[in-house]
Formats: C-alpha cells, structure tokens, sequence
C-alpha cells in the first residue's frame, strides 16, 4: 500500500475514534450505520471541492459529523453536544442548523429527490462541483427512489453521483431475512443505468470508480460494498449496534481496538 494510502486510512480510524466518543457522549444514536459510511464520505470531503452532499439515510449522520471534525468543518462545541437537547447537531442532518449540511434528510427515501434538484441546479447555473447522493440499501425499497431513477432515465444528470451505501442491513437484521431485495443490479440497470460495483472501505476503489463515473455519460450508480459497524470488531455485522447506547465498558474496549490498529 502506498504511502499516501496509509496515512489515510489512519485517518479513518481517527474519524471513527472521534465518532465513538461522539455517540458515546450521547448516550444513543446509531453506531453500525454511521461506521459503514467512514470511507465514502471522508473520501468526499478530502478530495471535493464545491460538493453537495446529500446524506439520504440521515440516521448516519453521527459518521458525518465525526468527518467534517476531522476536517475541521464542525466546531468542537457542536460536535461534543450531538443529539442534546436544542443542540445544533441532531441526530438525523438539519439544514437550518449548519451551513454544511445541505439537506435536512431521516425520513427515507427522499435524498435523491433532493440531489436531483440540486444537480439540475448546479448544471443550469454552471457550477463547478458534484452532487453526491448518498443511499442506504434498505432505504432503496422506498418507492419515491424508484420515481426518481424513472426521472434520471430520462434526464442525465452529469453533476450527480449516486452512491448506495450496501451493507446488507436494514434496521437491526439482514435485508435478506427483513423484505429480501434480490438482484440489486439488475434493478438499477432494467431503469438504464450504468452500475459500478467497488469496495465501499477502499479509497483506492473507491477513487477509481468515482473517476469512472464522472467519465461516463449516462446514469450511473455506484453500489459500494460495505460492513455495517466496520471497524470495531464487536460492531461489525451485528443487529444490536445499529442503534444502541454505548456504555462504558464498550466505549473503552472500542477505543482500545481503534488504538491497537494505529499501530
Ligand atoms: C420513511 C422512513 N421509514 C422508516 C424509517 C426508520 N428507519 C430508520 S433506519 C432504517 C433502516 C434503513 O436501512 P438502510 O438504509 O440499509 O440503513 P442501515 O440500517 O444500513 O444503516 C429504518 C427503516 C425512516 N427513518 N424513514
Ligand atoms: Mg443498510
């Protein structure tokens, strides 16, 4: 692995410290859903520039919030009141309360509608930057989805970058065993899209498929493979940290885990 690469992922374990002492501040939120996301959105935030980024299964927002720390985006302030009372930092993203936070997302389904006008907005006005549109593959069985990728069919949007968050989990048990979405691709494609599979925890992947994207004209998405609680080992693939408090002995003994592998 390069260098480059190494000091990277070192800093994915940064975020994710941040982001357990966050959660664990707040004594609730949602560890398993914000973990899987680490890669996709520090890769966003470290390489874009003038980006949208609209976080449709908001419940992950703890891992954003951890990231536009680490990038100095948040205050310390907000960052350390997450999920107080009349803090600034909910648990599901505010517009009204950060400048940075360019929608007010939770109930599922709606990001891409959002992304959508966004990106017809940026290409009309002839704005430099993507639209990212981050998606949850449970959140994918909500319909208004489907609309707007009829929509997409037949509008291209080239300042769009869709990316699905696929951990294979919805809530606290397996898609499969929940309402079992079969054939991920082949839905995605049958509405004429482009799919680009990669590792959704590979920065490296992750850049070359993004490039890909941006060269490709038509529709695209990118279904990026992923492991719900990634990271901490006792989170990864399991039902009970998708949202659950974090009590001391396991704050301790993730922060021991995220320390050994700085190593
Ligand atoms: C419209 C709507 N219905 C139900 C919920 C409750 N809910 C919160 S998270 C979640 C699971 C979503 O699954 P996925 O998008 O795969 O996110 P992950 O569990 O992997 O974090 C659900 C159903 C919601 N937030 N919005
Ligand atoms: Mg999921």
């Amino acid at each position: 692995m390069s260098k480059k690469l190494v000091i990277q992922n070192n800093n994915c374990l940064k975020i994710r410290s941040l982001l357990i002492k966050s959660l664990y501040n707040a004594g609730s939120g949602h560890p398993g859903s914000s973990l899987s996301l680490i890669e996709i959105l520090y890769y966003i935030y470290r390489n874009e520039k003038n980006f949208k980024l609209i976080l449709s299964k908001g419940h992950g927002v703890p891992g954003q919030y951890a990231v536009m720390r680490f990038f100095k985006e948040l205050d310390n302030k907000n960052f350390n009141n997450l999920r107080k009372i009349n803090s600034k930092a909910q648990g599901h993203p505010d517009k009204r309360n950060f400048k940075k936070i360019d929608a007010s997302t939770g109930a599922l389904g709606q990001g891409l509608s959002i992304a959508i006008g966004y990106a017809m907005a940026k290409e009309y006005l002839k704005k430099k930057g993507y639209v990212y549109c981050v998606l949850g593959d449970g959140e994918l069985q909500e319909g208004q989805i489907w609309e707007s990728l009829m929509f997409l069919n037949s509008n291209y949007l080239k300042k769009l970058i869709i990316i699905v968050d696929y951990n294979k989990f919805q809530n606290e048990d397996l898609i499969s065993k929940t309402l079992p979405m079969p054939m991920i691709e082949e839905k995605w494609k049958s509405f004429g899209f482009k799919v680009f599979r990669t590792n959704g925890h590979n920065l490296n992947n992750l850049d070359k498929t993004i490039n890909k994207v941006k060269k490709t004209k038509k529709p695209s998405v990118i279904i990026a493979d992923t492991i719900k609680g990634k990271g901490i080992s006792f989170m990864e693939n399991s039902g009970h940290w998708h949202s659950a408090k974090i009590t001391r002995n396991f704050y301790l003994k993730a922060l021991e885990e995220l320390n050994v592998k700085k190593k």
